[in-house]
C-alpha cells in the first residue's frame, strides 16, 4: 500500500488504512452542544469555562496530519480544523510550574502530556475532519490531535483540560501503555 510519496511517513510497524477505524472504550456519548462545555484549570493564573460559541470564536487553525494507532493502523493525510492548543494555553496563562498537562474526555478517559509536546505544531482542538463537522464516533463535538504521538493520546469527547506541576498518568498510561507514546521510538506498552 505505501507509494512513493509516503515513504519516511509510517514509523515502525505500522500499516497504511483507508478509512479512519473507530476506537474507543465504553459507549460513544450522545453530547448536546448547548449544554457543553470545556473547562481549562489547574495551575493556571486564570481557570476558563468556554462555551461551544465561545471555542468557536477563537482562532480557526488548520493542520493536515497522519494518525498512528497502537494497534498497528496508521491513517495519513487526516484535514483537521478547530483551535491550537496554543491558543486555548494563551487564555488561562499557566503558572511557569505547570510542565503537564492531563486531557480529559467523556467515560473517564484521559491523557497525559508533558506541555512542550501539546505546543507543537499540529496539535489542535479539532471540530472538523476532512471538512465535515466531526462525527459523533471521532468525537464530537470537540478532539484533541497530537499528531506526533500514538492516537490513543489524541482524546474524543474532551469536556476538561488540566494543567499540573507533576505528571501523572491518563486512562491507558495507568493500565500499561507507555507514558510517552512516540509512534516512531515504537513506545507502545510498558509492560
Ligand atoms: N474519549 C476517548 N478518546 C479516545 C479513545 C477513547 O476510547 N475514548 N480512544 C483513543 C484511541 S486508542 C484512538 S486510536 C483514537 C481513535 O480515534 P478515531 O476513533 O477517531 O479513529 O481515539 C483515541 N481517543
Ligand atoms: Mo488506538
Amino acid at each position: 500500500m505505501q507509494n512513493h510519496s509516503n515513504a519516511g511517513r509510517l514509523p515502525p510497524g505500522q500499516i497504511i488504512t483507508k478509512k479512519l477505524p473507530v476506537m474507543y472504550v465504553g459507549d460513544i456519548p450522545q453530547i448536546n452542544r448547548t449544554e457543553w462545555s470545556l473547562k481549562i484549570f489547574g495551575e493556571v493564573q486564570k481557570p476558563v469555562l468556554l462555551s461551544w460559541d465561545e471555542v468557536r470564536q477563537l482562532p480557526k487553525s488548520r493542520y493536515t496530519s497522519d494518525a498512528h494507532c497502537v494497534t498497528t493502523w496508521s491513517r495519513l493525510d487526516n484535514h483537521w480544523e478547530g483551535v491550537s492548543f496554543s491558543d486555548l494555553l494563551t487564555l488561562v496563562n499557566p503558572d511557569p510550574t505547570a510542565n503537564f498537562v492531563m486531557v480529559y474526555g467523556e467515560q473517564g478517559y484521559s491523557a497525559n502530556f508533558p506541555i512542550h509536546d501539546l505546543l507543537r505544531d499540529g496539535v489542535l482542538l479539532a471540530y472538523t475532519l476532512d471538512d465535515k463537522e466531526l462525527a459523533t464516533e471521532h468525537g464530537f463535538p470537540l478532539r484533541l490531535v497530537v499528531p506526533h504521538l500514538y492516537f490513543w493520546k489524541s482524546v474524543k469527547w474532551v469536556w476538561g483540560i488540566e494543567f499540573l506541576s507533576t505528571n501523572k498518568l491518563g486512562f491507558w498510561e495507568q493500565s500499561g501503555y507507555h507514558p510517552h507514546g512516540d509512534p516512531w521510538l515504537q513506545q507502545r506498552y510498558t509492560v
